[in-house]
């Protein structure tokens, strides 16, 4: 008998997506799913076919977080349950070399709101809601909250979220900062497609860099930011990419920044 794979990946027009493929556990993450989702985001950073990542969830949900029925007789701490899984992804993700669009198709709770938060981009069908469920079961916020969450909302409105546990409907996450878009669901997965294959045509490797600056000065100084900025534009500034947008720019026309390389 062979089981439906926890990840299901697609490329169209170097877009790859990876869907999250519990549906009946509103992709609550097991341990294959987390360590699957891992290993294609890693095959995705290595395929020069794929400039853009989408990750979403089958079905309703887009994922409620640790799979609750799969912890019982576990034989790893909490601790090392996280080093074991949930961090080697959110590192993964973040440190990846291309943009990553969370496509949050549903509730996403747990960790599954912290892997909603992680992307570079976050796009929101209406019907979707977070969670920072956590307290719910007298844990703490892991997987990225605790960092993401109150850089994007402050400290005091993240404290709440996490304390009482209440849910963010679309609305309520585009207004705080939590998602860039909200798309109608019947709509939702075109939406997606068609906004990842826009940030397809853009210049990757300038994207590439421009993740490296952005991710450094949301920890280090701004004296540290100019210095690194100035690096970062001289590889910048050095690629064909550069020469394209100016030639193209000087020509009146669109820059192609999609070639074999
Ligand atoms: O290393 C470590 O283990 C620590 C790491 C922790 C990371 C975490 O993520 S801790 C947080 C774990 N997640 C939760 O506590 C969320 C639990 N789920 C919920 O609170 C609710 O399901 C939702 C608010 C997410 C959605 O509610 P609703 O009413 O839309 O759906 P539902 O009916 O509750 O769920 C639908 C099905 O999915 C249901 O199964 P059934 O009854 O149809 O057979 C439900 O049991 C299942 N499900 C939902 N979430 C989980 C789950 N099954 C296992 N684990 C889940 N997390």
């Amino acid at each position: 008998m062979t089981s439906e794979p926890v990840i299901l990946g697609d490329t169209r027009a170097g877009v790859r997506t990876l869907t999250l493929n519990r549906p009946d556990r509103l992709n609550a993450a097991n341990d294959a799913l987390l360590l699957a989702l891992t290993e294609e985001l890693r095959a995705a950073e290595a395929d020069p076919a794929v400039r853009v990542v989408v990750v979403t969830g089958a079905g309703r949900g887009f994922c409620a977080g640790q799979d609750l029925g799969d912890v019982s007789g576990r034989d790893m701490t909490f601790t090392e349950h996280l080093n074991h899984t949930y961090n080697p992804l959110i590192r993964t993700l973040r440190g990846l070399g291309k943009p990553v669009v969370t496509a949050v198709n549903g509730v996403a709770a747990g960790a599954g709101a912290s892997l909603a938060l992680s992307g570079d981009i976050r796009l929101w069908a209406q019907s979707a809601s977070l969670i920072e469920v956590f307290s719910n079961i007298a844990l703490v916020p892991d997987s990225g909250s605790t960092w993401f969450l109150p850089r994007l909302v402050g400290y005091h409105r993240a404290f709440e979220l996490m304390a009482l546990a209440e849910r963010v409907n679309a609305e309520e996450a585009l207004r705080l900062g939590l998602c860039e878009r909200v798309y109608p669901d019947d709509t939702f997965r075109e939406e997606v497609q068609a906004y990842a294959e826009r940030l397809a045509a853009r210049p990757a490797h300038a994207l590439k860099l421009t993740k490296q600056a952005l991710n450094a000065a949301m920890t280090g100084t701004l004296d540290e930011a100019l210095d690194h900025e100035a690096r970062l534009q001289q590889l910048a500034g050095d690629h064909w990419e550069h020469e394209e947008g100016v030639t193209a720019f000087k020509a009146r026309r669109a820059p192609e920044f999609v070639r074999e390389e």
